[in-house]
């Protein structure tokens, strides 16, 4: 076996704790050092994930440490100068989403990969969700024809302030934070979009963001979208955090329902199949589907830097999804469709 990849972890707070499991989980991986501005999170971290080192200095860990990658998992708004602080060392990069506050901050993330020539992907972990891939696997095998129209939706009442308390604080919130997740699986599953119209909604209290929104998208060859994001329904039963599913094509369709049934309608013959995802042993349900996705986007990365291909959601794939992202912003203060931003 080839020897394992050195990783270095930026980012030591609440979901870090995925990433820095399933690291410490990869045979082909060694957590060789980790790092937070709160150094005792980062030895705290150090100690449960048996990590080679501390620190509370991003480039001191980078200058100090022999990394062959770094995974950058703290809030979208340091990642711009830690990917640089990466780039300028020529460390391949794996960065959490959101990948930036804005469109622009996006693209130079991206152009300062490109020009440091290093391997770069954003952590877009819910199309390596279980039932998502298999979602996709029904699409490809042609089973339900060719996908004319979707529903790709995650609407609960959670209170996900309380493990996240900054998303109640920015003034962009459910499209950057959870409809990059919605966009992304739409593109995976439906292709690329060439015009969208957007709404969104501030419906709890006490939220700077906008908590709802509602987007709907043309696709290339004329497939239509319905993406919808809400921390704001009070529904029953609450599925958080499960995304729900519905695709038609011209011979069938599908529909990811809670509870991880996905059911098929293809040739006039319906079925079902319980598509949930693993428990691992560090699954904390209801995280449990993300956590094993996390895992997955994992091995991805480690794979297609062990082989030099690019990963799924490299930068340049990643910017279609960012331009659908900040275009959906500026349908929704605008009130017009827009075409994604480029
Ligand atoms: P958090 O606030 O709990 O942790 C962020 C950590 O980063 C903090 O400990 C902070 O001290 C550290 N940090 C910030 N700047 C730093 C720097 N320059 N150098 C070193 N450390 C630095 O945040 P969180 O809840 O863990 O969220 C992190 C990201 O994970 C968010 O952007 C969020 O959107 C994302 N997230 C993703 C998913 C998913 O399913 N993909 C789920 C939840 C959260
Ligand atoms: O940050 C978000 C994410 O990526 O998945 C769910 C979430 O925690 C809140 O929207």
């Amino acid at each position: 076996m080839a020897s394992p990849f050195r990783a270095g972890v930026i980012g030591c707070g609440f979901f870090a704790q995925n990433h820095l499991a399933a690291w410490a989980s990869m045979d082909e991986v060694v957590l060789a050092a980790v790092c937070d501005l709160d150094l005792g999170k980062a030895r705290a971290a150090k100690d449960r994930y048996n990590a080679g080192a501390a620190y509370a200095d991003a480039a001191e860990m980078l200058d100090r440490e022999r990394l062959d990658f770094v995974d950058i998992a703290t809030t979208m708004e340091s990642h711009a100068e830690l990917v640089g602080i990466a780039a300028q060392r020529k460390i391949p990069t794996i960065v959490q989403k959101p990948l930036a506050p804005s469109w622009k901050d996006c693209v130079s993330i991206v152009e300062a990969c490109r020009a440091a020539g290093i391997p770069f992907m954003v952590h877009e972990n819910t199309r390596f969700l279980n039932p998502v891939r298999k979602a996709r696997d029904v699409i490809v095998s042609g089973a339900i024809g060719r996908p004319t129209w979707a529903r790709v939706s995650f609407r609960t009442g959670h209170d996900i302030y309380g493990k996240q308390p900054y998303l109640a604080k920015v003034d962009k919130f459910v499209i950057l934070d959870l409809g990059v997740h919605m966009l992304d699986v739409t593109r995976f599953l439906m292709g690329e979009a060439t015009r969208l119209y957007c709404q969104t909604q501030s419906v709890k209290p006490g939220i700077a963001g906008e908590d709802m929104a509602t987007i709907i998208l043309q696709h290339e060859g004329g497939a239509t979208s319905v993406v919808e994001c809400s921390y704001a329904s009070p529904i029953h039963p609450d599925p958080f955090p499960q995304l729900t599913l519905q695709v038609e094509g011209t011979a069938g369709s599908l529909r990811l329902s809670p509870g991880y049934r996905l059911s098929v309608f293809s040739k006039g013959e319906a079925s079902e199949t319980d598509v949930s995802p693993a428990m691992l042993p560090w699954s904390t349900p209801p995280w449990h589907g993300t956590q094993e996705s996390v895992l997955r986007v994992q091995r991805h990365w480690a794979q297609c830097l062990r082989e030099g291909r690019e990963p799924e959601t490299s930068g340049a794939d990643s910017l279609k999804t960012y331009g659908l992202v900040f275009s959906a912003y500026e349908s929704a203060r605008t009130g017009e469709a827009r075409a994604p931003i480029a």
